[in-house]
């Protein structure tokens, strides 16, 4: 049998080759046929390129149905897919090209050149670009492939994605997900949720991530049903794609400004049957307040990059607000505190998932077996980072975290990444890097800086101007605070929470 995880999803596409799989924005409709006919161009297109089964192959292009073939043609020839968020500017490219080494580059049309240097000096042999309407060289070059490709045979253990995560020290980290792991997941959520025929995904997630890339697609795929692929999310246009739709997922922003519409009634949501939530925090009011507007209970559930999602409030059954419900069939979660011993029941801890025959949890990040290691416990759990509690019955809440993360509109800042661009700064003695409450991206990047002697003339506005062409605009801080000093700690460390205390007030 063939472990691959496009043949796995393939053999549940519709036995009508005309049924839709992608409608976009234009009124446009790409069957399943024609899907499988692409990927096997893009296939086919990586292949004489040169990418062998296990070669990645970079791609930092907006979403579109091409970028979704080139995705699927990757797995198809037994590549690596590594996608990259188009807020990526110029030296955080760099590091991803250097470190994953991929065979094949796929740039935005207007980063070319810059894309051509950057692959020069990390010795990436061959560069294509992908505009999102459809235009580049990697279409004009994939038009010429046969439309028939037989997928290669993967074994499960084989990778099929990177996806690359800030860490709390130093170096991003590569996370290898393995064909075994993303088709487990797609297959337990396909069923947890319950899609069934007629099912119609409104998909309005960036695809560079896990939550819009896997989660969602996936589902659909496996279901053989169409989305309502649309560029990004809009609330008003959601609203009204929603009379289609029936399942919609999204990061808890999506939730929060939908609930600004004044036409989030139970009537404007009523072919809708489902709702979920998650990569980060859900408040309680934005449940109950949903609940309240819609008749709605949205599906909180929790995962991350290294290894998908691991639990889920359920389908059918209490769907608990504050909560992240039950883990996953196949996954093992478990509470522990410092020492490592099992907590019980409303004492909170540390989280730590283990997947069954690994398939819910990711295969190690890529060329860096300690920090893989350090990161496993010795019986085989993941230590997310995360902190949380089980209740009585079962159901898991996040309550923190024991990383130094940030998670602005579902995406992950690191503190410590961002104090490095804002020390290297003239003027700047220190600084330290907070998440402070925000009503529309839950937590807002902050920074508060210590100037040093030369530093008089230094102002917010000019470190934001001077971060932004350095690092992806979302982890550009959205205040930045001056103050004498940093406080500190009898160990030196500093006290982010009185920080925080002190500039959310
Ligand atoms: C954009 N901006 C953000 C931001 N997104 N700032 C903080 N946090 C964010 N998330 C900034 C831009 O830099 C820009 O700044 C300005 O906002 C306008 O950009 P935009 O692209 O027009 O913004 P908008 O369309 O409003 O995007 C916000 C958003 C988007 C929330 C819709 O970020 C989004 O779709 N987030 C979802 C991310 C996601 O898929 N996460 C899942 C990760 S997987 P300026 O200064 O230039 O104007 C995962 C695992 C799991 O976590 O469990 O799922
Ligand atoms: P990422 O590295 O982008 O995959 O982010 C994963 C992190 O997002 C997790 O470790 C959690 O901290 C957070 N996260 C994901 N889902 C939830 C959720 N439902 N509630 C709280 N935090 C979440």
């Amino acid at each position: 049998m063939n472990d691959n995880l496009y043949a796995i999803l393939a053999a549940r596409f519709p036995h009508n080759p005309d049924a839709p799989c992608l409608i976009l924005p234009d009124g446009r409709r790409i069957s399943y046929a024609e899907l499988e006919s692409q990927s096997a161009r893009y296939g086919n297109l990586l292949i004489e390129a040169g990418v062998k089964p296990g070669d990645r192959v970079a791609a930092q292009v907006e979403k579109s149905p091409e970028a979704l073939y080139l995705y699927l043609g990757c797995l198809r020839a037994g590549g690596v897919f590594l996608p990259l968020n188009p807020a990526y500017q110029r030296g955080e490219i760099e590091y991803f090209l250097g470190d994953a080494k991929p065979g094949l580059f796929v740039c935005r049309p207007e980063k070319l050149e810059e894309a051509q240097e950057l692959a020069w000096a990390t010795r990436v042999p061959l560069v294509h670009d992908l505009g999102e309407r459809g235009d580049g060289s990697l279409v004009a070059a994939a038009a010429e492939m046969p439309d028939r490709l037989d997928t290669v045979e993967s074994a499960g253990s084989d990778l099929a994605a990177i996806l690359y995560t800030s860490g709390t020290t130093g170096r991003s980290k590569g996370a290898m997900l393995t064909h075994r792991n993303l088709a487990a997941n797609a297959l337990v959520l396909h069923q947890y949720w319950g899609f069934r025929p007629g099912d119609v995904l409104l998909h309005m997630l960036p695809t560079f991530h896990v939550h819009g890339l896997f989660v969602a697609t996936h589902c659909a795929l496996a279901n053989g049903s169409p989305m309502l692929f649309e560029p990004k999310f809009d609330a008003p246009r959601a609203l009204r794609l929603m009379r289609e739709a029936t399942v919609f997922m999204g990061v808890p922003t999506y939730y929060v400004r939908l609930l600004q519409e004044p036409g989030l009634t139970r009537e404007a949501v009523a072919h809708m049957r489902l709702f979920v939530s998650g990569s980060a925090p859900l408040l309680p009011e934005t449940f109950a307040a949903f609940r309240e507007r819609t008749g709605q209970t949205i599906i909180e559930r929790y995962g991350m990059t290294e290894g998908g999602m691991f639990t889920s409030n359920p389908l059918d059954g209490e769907r608990r607000g504050g909560t992240v419900g039950f883990p996953l069939p196949g996954t093992e979660v478990r509470v522990v505190g410092e020492s490592g011993k099992l907590l019980p029941a409303g004492e909170i801890g540390h989280i730590q998932v283990r997947g069954q025959n690994s398939s819910s949890v990711f295969a190690g990040y890529w060329r860096m077996p300690e920090k893989t290691q350090e990161e496993f416990t010795p019986d085989g759990y993941f230590r997310t980072g995360d902190m949380g509690r089980f209740d009585s019955d079962g159901y898991l809440a996040i309550i923190g975290r024991d990383k130094d993360l940030i998670i602005s509109g579902g995406l992950n800042v690191y503190p410590k990444e961002i104090e490095e661009a804002i020390d290297a700064l003239p003027g700047v003695a220190e600084s330290a890097v907070i998440g402070l409450p925000h009503p529309d991206f839950g937590e807002a990047v902050t920074a508060v800086v210590v100037r040093d002697r030369n530093g008089a003339g230094l102002s917010a506005e000019g470190i934001i101007a001077a971060l932004k062409g350095q690092i992806a605009g979302f982890k550009v801080p959205k205040a930045v605070h001056f103050v004498e000093d940093l406080p500190r700690n009898t160990m030196g460390k500093v006290q982010k929470n009185l920080l925080r205390q002190r500039f959310s007030a």
